[in-house]
C-alpha cells in the first residue's frame, strides 16, 4: 500500500519539505510539501528526481575491512568492524595520545549525529580534532557574524525576500544553488517590479537574469568595492547616524579606513564602472529596506572573513537590520550546514554556539557532560588537519558524510594523505564516492529517505527529518554508528562508569543536545522531535515555554555581544592569493551547476540530471578563445601550480576575458584524473580558515589525443561504470555519464596519444555486450578505426566508436530518439564516420531537468510559432522551478530576431 511520510530535502540548505511516496520497501515519488513554510510545495530539479537518486547498485551495504594497504576489503560483521575500529583507535590514543586521531564530519549529517560525534571526539577520545566540510562553506559566515553581531545568528527569514525594495546578491549563484528561493525571488520581483536586485560576481552567472545591476568584479576584490560603496554612502550622507551612534561600536576607525577607498580607486581596482559603483550605492542608500544574500563567492576567499564584515557593515551603516524585508542574510549551502554550527561541529566551536578556545565555555560543557575537563589544546581544521595526516601526526581518521578525495583542494596532496594514514575509515551511503578507495574500515550509511532527525535551514529553521523505508543492506544511521563506537571505546577509556552514550533514538539525542543551547542566543530548549511534529517547523530561538520561534533577530537593536552593541570592523582589501601571471594567465573560479550536487554520488545516479550538462568543461570567454586559436570542444591540458588535467573547452561570454570557470562537481571517477580539485589551491582564510575555492591561477597547453573512442551502453548503468572505469585510467581523457531517462544509459567519451590496442578493445566490447549477437561491426584496422552497434527490435543498446568519433552525438541522438532507421545501417556500412549531412556538434541538450524538455523540442515549438507562454502551455517547459527560464526565453528572443531579420531581409 501506498504511503507519504513528510520529511525534507537532503541537498541545499534552502531546506524544502518534501512528501516521501513509498510502500514501506521502496520509495516511488517525492512532491513538494505544500505545508513547509520554506518551499511551500516547490521543488527544484535535484529534489524532485529524489526519489530516483539512490540507485541500490550504487549503495554500500555491508561493512569491509582491509588488514594493510594495497590489500582487498573483504565483508565483515558490524560488532566485528566496529571491536576492530575502538581497538585500533584505543591503541592510537595510548601510544600517540587523543590528538592522534580525528574526525572530519559533514554539513549533511542531522543534528543528533554531530551532536554524538562530537560528544565521542570532545568527551571520550579528548580531542578538538573534529572539523566538517563547513569549513570549506560556511566557517567565513561564522566569524563574520560574529564578530560584527556577537554571535553566529543570521537574523532574516525568507519572507524577507519577498519584503525587501533591494536585494543585493553577493558571490551567490542562487539560481543554481538555492533555485527554489530564486523562485520566490522572481516572483516577488515580477510582482512587484520596482524591487531593485543588484548581483556582484566576476561571472555574469544564472542569477544576473533578475540583475537591475549586475557588477562584474575583478575576483576577490569584494571588500574594496563594500569599502567603496561605503565611502559614497559617506560623501552622500547615505547612513543612519542614529542607529550608528546608539547601536555600534567603531564607526570612527571604519570611517578612516574607507576614506581611501573613493570611486576612481575602486573602479580601477575592482574593474568596473564608475557609474555602476555610483549607482550600487544610490540603490542600497535609498532603499528603505536592504536585504543582501552571499554565499561561496565571499566565503571561499583568504580574505573571506573580511568580506563578510565589509558586506554587513554596510548594514550597520544604513540601519539596515532587525526590519521586515532587510538584513543581511547567508545562504547556508548543506542542509544542515547551520546544525553544524548550532552543535559545535568546527575543531574551533563546541555545542550551543560556544568556542573551544575559551575556558568559561570547556567547563560548562564538561559540566553538562559529567565529565572531569575538555581538553585545552586547540584542534585542527580542515586544511591543517589532512596536512597532519600527510605527516604522519594524525594516525588514525573517521570520515563521515563527505567526500575529501573529491572536495578539498589540492588533491594531490590530500590523497597521498590518505594514501599513507594508518587508518582510515569510511562511513559512506554510496560505494562510489572517491574516497572509499582510501578507506580501510568502510561502513555502510543510511541516508536520506532512511533517518530520523532534525536539521536547520538557512533561515534558523528547524525542520523533522522522517525515515520513510528501512535502509538497505546492513546500512545503519550515523548517530548509531558512532553511538556504538564509543561505547566499545568506553570499555577501554572509561572501564565501569555510567556510558555517556546510551542513546535508543535521535529524539533522547535532541532531548540531551537541547540543554547546551538553554539561554544562548540559539535556544532550542522548548524545541523536540514531538513540538515539530505537532506545531511544524520552527526557528530558534525557541525557549522552553515558548509558542513560537522568531522570523527576525535585532528587531530591538539589541546584539549578543557583552555591551549590547553591533561593531564595525575596518580592515583592508587584501587582494587574492595568486595573480595572473606570465606562466599561468588565467584566474580560474569553480562553482555550481543546478543539476549536479558536490561529487555526483547522488545526483549521478540520476541519468535525466545529465541532460543539461554531461561532462566538465573548461569555460573561457570566447574573445580569449579566438586570440589563443582555442575551439570549441577541444582538449586542452588545464594545469596549475599544483597539478593537471586534461579537459574540453567551452566558449561561455558569461566568463570575462582572463578568467575561467570549472564546474566543481566532477571528481577522478566522472572524469579521469584527481578531479577538478587538483587545481585548486589550499591557502586559506586567517581566521575562518576557509579555502580560497575561487581564484587559482592556471595556464593551457596544447595536448595532442589523435584516438578518440565513444561508448554508450544501456541496462545496468552503475555495474557496468564500475566494471568498465578502470580500464580508463591509463588513457589521457576520459568522461563518463547518464544520458536518457526511462532507460539509462552509460555513456564514456575517451581520447588518447596513441591507439588502444586490441585486448583491450576486446574487455571493452565484451563489458558492452557488442562481442556477439546482433550487432553490426565495421572495423577499419589500417586507421584504426571500429564500430559496433548492438541493434535489438529496431533499439540501439549499445555503440562502442574507436578511432575517430565525429558521429559520437548524432548517434547519442539516435539512440535517445529511439529508432535505429536505415540512414543508420546505411552511415554503419560507410568506410568514414561522419554523420550524414556533415559533422553535428551539438549535441541535443534537456533545458528544463524538471519536465524534462530538450532543446530539440523547443526550437520544433518555436518553428511551428509558439512564443514563451505557449511553450510553456504546450511542453510545460519551465513550469517546475523555472530556473530554466531565461535559458529559454533567449532562444525565444533569438528566433524573434532572426524571424524579424528574415523579413526585412525579403524584399
Ligand atoms: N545545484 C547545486 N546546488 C547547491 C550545491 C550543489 O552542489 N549543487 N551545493 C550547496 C552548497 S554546499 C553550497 S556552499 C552552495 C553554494 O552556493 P553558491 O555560493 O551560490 O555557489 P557557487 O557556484 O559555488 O558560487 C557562487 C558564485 O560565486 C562567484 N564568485 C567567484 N569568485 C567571486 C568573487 O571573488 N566575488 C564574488 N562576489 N563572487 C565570486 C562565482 O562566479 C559563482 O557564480 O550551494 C548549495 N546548493
Ligand atoms: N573547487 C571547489 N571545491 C569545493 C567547493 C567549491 O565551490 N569549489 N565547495 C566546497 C563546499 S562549499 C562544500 S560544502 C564541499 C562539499 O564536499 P563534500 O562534503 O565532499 O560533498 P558531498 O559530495 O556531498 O559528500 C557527502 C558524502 O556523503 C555521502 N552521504 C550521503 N548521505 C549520507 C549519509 O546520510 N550518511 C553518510 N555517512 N554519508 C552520506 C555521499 O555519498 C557523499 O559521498 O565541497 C567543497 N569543495
Ligand atoms: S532548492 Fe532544490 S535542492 Fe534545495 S532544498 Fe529545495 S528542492 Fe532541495
Ligand atoms: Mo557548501
Amino acid at each position: 500500500m501506498t504511503q507519504t511520510t513528510a520529511s525534507t530535502c537532503c541537498y541545499c540548505g534552502v531546506g524544502c519539505g518534501v512528501l516521501i511516496e513509498h510502500d514501506q520497501q521502496r520509495i516511488l515519488g517525492v512532491s513538494g510539501d505544500p505545508q513547509h513554510p520554506a518551499n511551500l510545495g516547490r521543488l527544484c530539479s535535484k529534489g524532485a528526481s529524489l526519489h530516483q537518486s539512490s540507485d541500490p547498485a550504487a549503495r554500500l551495504l555491508h561493512p569491509q575491512l582491509r588488514l594493510g594497504k594495497g590489500l582487498a576489503r573483504s565483508r565483515i560483521d558490524w560488532d566485528s568492524a566496529l571491536d576492530h575500529a575502538a581497538e585500533v583507535i584505543g591503541r592510537s590514543i595510548a601510544e600517540h595520545g587523543p590528538d592522534s586521531v580525528a574526525f572530519y564530519v559533514s554539513g549533511q549529517l542531522l543534528t543528533e549525529d554531530y551532536y554524538v560525534f562530537n560528544k565521542l571526539a570532545r568527551a571520550l577520545v579528548g580531542t578538538h580534532n573534529i572539523d566538517s566540510n563547513s569549513r570549506l562553506c560556511m566557517s567565513s559566515a561564522v566569524v563574520g557574524y560574529k564578530r560584527s553581531l556577537g554571535a553566529d545568528a543570521p537574523p532574516c527569514s525568507y519572507e524577507d525576500i519577498e519584503q525587501s525594495d533591494c536585494v543585493l546578491i553577493a558571490g551567490s549563484n542562487m539560481a543554481n544553488a538555492h533555485p527554489v528561493l530564486f523562485g520566490r525571488l522572481r516572483e516577488a520581483k515580477s510582482s512587484r517590479p520596482e524591487m531593485r536586485v543588484i548581483v556582484i560576481d566576476p561571472r555574469r552567472s544564472e542569477t544576473c537574469e533578475l540583475a537591475d545591476l549586475h557588477l562584474a568584479l575583478q575576483p576577490g576584490t569584494d571588500v574594496a568595492l563594500f569599502h567603496g560603496i561605503l565611502h559614497i554612502l559617506l560623501w552622500e550622507g547615505w547612513i543612519d547616524r542614529e542607529f550608528i551612534e546608539q547601536h555600534t561600536e567603531g564607526f570612527d576607525a571604519l570611517k578612516a579606513l574607507v576614506r581611501d577607498y573613493t570611486p576612481t580607486m575602486v573602479s580601477e581596482l575592482c574593474g568596473i564602472h564608475q557609474d555602476d559603483l555610483q549607482q550600487a550605492a544610490r540603490l542600497i542608500g535609498s532603499a528603505p529596506r536592504l536585504l543582501s544574500l552571499w554565499c561561496m563567492g565571499l566565503n571561499q576567499s583568504t580574505a573571506g572573513s573580511a568580506k563578510n564584515n565589509a558586506l554587513i557593515n554596510l548594514h550597520l551603516a544604513t540601519g539596515q537590520i532587525g526590519k521586515p524585508g532587510s538584513g543581511p542574510f547567508s545562504l547556508t549551502g548543506q542542509p544542515n550546514a547551520m546544525g553544524g554550527r548550532e552543535t559545535g561541529t568546527l575543531a574551533n566551536l563546541l555545542p550551543g554556539h560556544r568556542d573551544a578556545g575559551n575556558l568559561q565555555h570547556l567547563h560548562e560543557v564538561a559540566d553538562y557532560w559529567g565529565i572531569p575537563a575538555l581538553p585545552e589544546r586547540p584542534g585542527l581544521s580542515a586544511i591543517e588537519l589532512f596536512e597532519a595526516v600527510r605527516n604522519g601526526r594524525i594516525k588514525a581518521l573517521w570520515i563521515a558524510c563527505s567526500n575529501p578525495a573529491q572536495s578539498l583542494p589540492d588533491q594531490q596532496l590530500v590523497q597521498q594523505a590518505l594514501a599513507i594514514c594508518p587508518f582510515v575509515v569510511v562511513q559512506e551511503a554510496f560505494a562510489t564516492s572517491e574516497t572509499c578507495q582510501f578507506a580501510d574500515l568502510l561502513l555502510p550509511a543510511a541516508s536520506w529517505g532512511e533517518k530520523d532527525g532534525m536539521v536547520t535551514n538557512s533561515e534558523r529553521r528547524i525542520s523533522h527529518v522522517r525515515a520513510a523505508i528501512a535502509p538497505p543492506g546492513e546500512a545503519r544511521p550515523d548517530w548509531r554508528i558512532a553511538g556504538d563506537l564509543a561505547q566499545r571505546l568506553e570499555k577501554q577509556l572509561r572501564p565501569g562508569q555510567r556510558s555517556l552514550f546510551a542513546f535508543d533514538n535521535p529524539a533522547q539525542i535532541y532531548d540531551e543536545y537541547k540543554g547546551l543551547t538553554a539561554g544562548r542566543d540559539l535556544d532550542c530548549s522548548g524545541i523536540s522531535h514531538a513540538l515539530i511534529d505537532r506545531l511544524g517547523p520552527q526557528q530558534w530561538p525557541f525557549p522552553a515555554g515558548a509558542e513560537a520561534g522568531k522570523p527576525r533577530l535585532y528587531t530591538d537593536a539589541q546584539f549578543p555581544s557583552a555591551d549590547g552593541r553591533a561593531r564595525f570592523v575596518a580592515e583592508h582589501y587584501q587582494p587574492p592569493r595568486e595573480k595572473r601571471e606570465a606562466r599561468y594567465p588565467l584566474l580560474l573560479n569553480t562553482g555550481r551547476l543546478r543539476d549536479q550536487w558536490h561529487g555526483m554520488t547522488r545526483t549521478g545516479t540520476v541519468a535525466r540530471l545529465f541532460g543539461s550538462v554531461d561532462r566538465a568543461q573548461l569555460h573561457l570567454n570566447p574573445a580569449d578563445m579566438t586570440s589563443r586559436r582555442l575551439r570549441e570542444g577541444q582538449l586542452m591540458r588545464v594545469s596549475s601550480r599544483r597539478g593537471n588535467l586534461v579537459l574540453p573547452l567551452h566558449g561561455d561570454p558569461a566568463v570575462a576575458s582572463g578568467q575561467a570557470f570549472l564546474p566543481m562537481h566532477w571528481g577522478d571517477r566522472f572524469l579521469k584524473g584527481l578531479g577538478i580539485n587538483v587545481l585548486t589551491q589550499p591557502a586559506f582564510d586567517p581566521l575562518s580558515k576557509q579555502p580560497e575555492l575561487k581564484q587559482s591561477a592556471i595556464r593551457l597547453d596544447p595536448v595532442d589525443l589523435p584516438w578518440s573512442c565513444f561508448l554508450l551502453v544501456e541496462g545496468d548503468v552503475q555495474q557496468r561504470f564500475s566494471a568498465l572505469r578502470p580500464l580508463f585510467d591509463s588513457l589521457d581523457y576520459a568522461a563518463f555519464a547518464l544520458s536518457g531517462n526511462e532507460r539509462p544509459a552509460l555513456v564514456v567519451r575517451a581520447a588518447h596519444a596513441s591507439a588502444a590496442d586490441s585486448d583491450w578493445l576486446e574487455q571493452i566490447d565484451r563489458l558492452l555486450g557488442v562481442d556477439q549477437g546482433p550487432v553490426l561491426a565495421y572495423d577499419d584496422p589500417r586507421r584504426a578505426i571500429g564500430k559496433r552497434v548492438r541493434i535489438e527490435q529496431q533499439r540501439i543498446q549499445a555503440i562502442r566508436l574507436s578511432g575517430e568519433t565525429l558521429a559520437a552525438d548524432w548517434l547519442l541522438a539516435a539512440w535517445q530518439s529511439g529508432e535505429a532507421d536505415s540512414e543508420l545501417r546505411r552511415w554503419f556500412l560507410a568506410p568514414f564516420s561522419s554523420p550524414p549531412g556533415g559533422a553535428r556538434t551539438e549535441p541535443d541538450r534537456t533545458l528544463c531537468s524538471c519536465m524534462d524538455v530538450r532543446q530539440s523540442a523547443i526550437h520544433a515549438g518555436l518553428q511551428r510559432g509558439l512564443d514563451l507562454p505557449g511553450l510553456q502551455r504546450e511542453l510545460r517547459c519551465g513550469n517546475g522551478c523555472g530556473s530554466c527560464l531565461a535559458e529559454i526565453r533567449q532562444l525565444v528572443d533569438r528566433h524573434q530576431q532572426a524571424a524579424q531579420a528574415a523579413t526585412q531581409e525579403a524584399p
